[in-house]
């Protein structure tokens, strides 16, 4: 089987039934499926077949679901990209997954782009021989920054789709009675694969956002009434905001919050559990596992925690000195299971790096198991910075600010942020006269948003340990 099969159950067995909701449009489940049938009609006039890449670089819209399901169909590999991207990361994907074109609003450097707003209206919905597709056949590219390096492409399987899916729906009790609320972006595995695939796979109806704003939610809650919603901490932070009888009102057609991406203070799920009534459940994964530790639908969900290992998942936790970490003792978090992906595109000595001599995949993430199972994230081994839910690599925004001629060294970390968990700052030394302005300019015509720093601070020189590693805890500090 593949993922269609899954999308099937509903893309043709519940064809009445409705399935997105956008703006003022309403498809059902067949309309998908033909619309979704006509893409992937379009694509194969423009020689896509089985193995090529697609590019999507879009907030979400229906082109986006239309565009997903076609190269689905096709066995075309889907590469998302973060609409927050500037041409210099998109360059590095495009140079890196070399699609056969972009997906997109506007017109993106050399590659071959598709408009969105040129598109074909006059198309049939048969498509050719479909080619047969395995489980194992992959089913998207993502790019994450992993652990070390520029960013990789995570190759995810049919399989490892299907398997994040069957779960999910399994263990969150996701029915075609459910409405999903969904605002988080379809270019990352939280939006896409448990919002979008389990929706589409349960027979949910799905109402998708643009984009997450938080101030238009207690609209779109009263209209809709959603019963499951998803967020990254930030947005759950931000719905602290609204009135307390505006919250309660929003709880009220609600029958699960899930949050995930980066950790959930404690703090805001009590805040959250006293103004809308509900307690958040908080899960952990990763775009290489897509889902893995989830706390449970019935039962304790334990504030601070992950959870426990979802079915299929084996976990283990491993100390500095290559021992398994006992109750309580920290160590980093090892993975394997069926939603684990294989390989990065491209990259052997990287996959081979990624995983053990037993084929766990190292996460990266610290974590400790407490006497009743319940996993807690300690920490991350490298230091990336999650700000909103995105991730940030220091090393890249070092890189780029090391190729401007004003600076000689750089050093990028995370404050802890209220509201978006992490903020990134730079440590620069400069070569002579500095202008902040100009600097915060370049970062920002070149590096998505999110990971333009909030703060530069000059320094004559950069602690560094007796090997020349530069010291960031103690940079952190002078912060305080
Ligand atoms: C933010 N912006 C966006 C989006 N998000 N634009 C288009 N699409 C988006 N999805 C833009 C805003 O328009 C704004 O632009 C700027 O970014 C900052 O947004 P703002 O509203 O001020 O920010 P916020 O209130 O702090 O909220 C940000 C956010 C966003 C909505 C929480 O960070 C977000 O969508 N995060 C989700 C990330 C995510 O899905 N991560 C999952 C990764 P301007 O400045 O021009 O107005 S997958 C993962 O981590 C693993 C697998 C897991 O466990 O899930
Ligand atoms: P990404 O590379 O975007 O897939 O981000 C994956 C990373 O997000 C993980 O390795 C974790 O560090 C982090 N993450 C995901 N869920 C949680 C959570 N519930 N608590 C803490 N960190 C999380």
């Amino acid at each position: 089987m593949n993922i269609n099969d899954l999308f099937n159950l509903s893309l043709i067995d519940r064809a009445s039934k409705p399935a997105l909701l956008l703006g003022k449009t309403s498809l059902s489940f067949g309309e998908l499926d033909v619309r979704s049938s006509k893409t992937a009609k379009f694509l194969h006039s423009l020689g896509f077949s089985k193995g090529d890449r697609l590019g999507i670089y879009l907030e979400n819209c229906l082109e986006f679901v239309d565009f997903y399901l076609a190269c689905l169909k096709l066995g075309v590999i889907i590469v998302p990209i973060n609409i927050l991207y500037r041409d210099r990361e998109i360059s590095h994907i495009i140079n890196d997954a070399q699609p056969k074109a972009i997906l997109a609003k506007e017109k993106l450097g050399s590659v071959d782009t598709i408009l969105i707003d040129e598109l074909p209206d006059a198309i049939d919905s048969s498509i050719p021989a479909l080619p047969n597709i395995n489980g194992d056949d992959p089913a998207a590219i993502i790019y994450t920054s992993g652990t070390t390096g520029t960013s990789k492409g995570a190759v995810l399987s049919h399989h490892n789709f299907m398997a994040n899916t069957m779960n999910l729906n399994t263990c969150w009790k996701i029915t075609e009675d459910d409405r999903l609320l969904l605002g988080l972006p379809l270019f990352h595995v939280h939006g896409l694969a448990n919002g979008m695939h389990c929706a589409f796979t349960a027979g949910a109806t799905t109402k998708l956002l643009p984009k997450f704003e938080h101030q238009k939610l207690p609209a779109e809650f009263e209209s809709f009434h959603p019963t499951l919603f998803y967020g990254v901490p930030t947005v759950y932070v931000r719905m602290l905001d609204h009135p307390e009888t505006t919250a309660k009102k929003m709880g009220q057609s609600v029958r699960l919050f899930v949050s995930g991406s980066a950790p959930l203070p404690p703090q805001v799920m009590t805040d959250f559990k006293e103004k809308y009534g509900h307690t958040i459940l908080e899960r952990y994964g990763m775009t290489e596992t897509l889902m893995n530790i989830s706390n449970p639908y019935v039962g304790e969900r334990r504030p601070g925690t992950v959870g426990f290992p979802l079915p299929g998942l084996s976990a283990k936790i491993v100390k500095p000195d290559g021992s398994l970490a006992g109750t309580d003792e920290e160590g980093e978090l090892y993975l394997k299971g069926p939603n684990v992906f294989s390989k990065y595109w491209n990259r052997k000595e990287a996959t081979a790096a990624a995983f053990d001599k037993e084929g766990y995949f190292k996460t990266g993430d610290m974590a400790t198991i407490s006497e009743d199972g319940y996993y807690t994230l300690r920490g991350r081994k490298s230091d990336l910075i999650i700000s909103g839910g995105f991730n940030i690599y220091p090393r890249e925004i070092e890189e780029f600010l090391l190729e401007q001629d004003e600076i000689s060294e750089a050093a990028v970390v995370g404050v802890p942020d209220k509201v978006r968990g992490e903020l990134p700052v730079a440590f620069v030394v400069a070569n002579g006269q500095l202008d902040l302005a100009a600097l915060e300019d370049k970062c920002r015509k070149a590096l998505a948003s999110f990971k333009v720093p909030r703060k530069f601070v000059i320094k004559d020189s950069l602690p560094r340990t007796a090997l020349g590693k530069v010291q960031k805890h103690v940079l952190k500090t002078e912060l305080d």
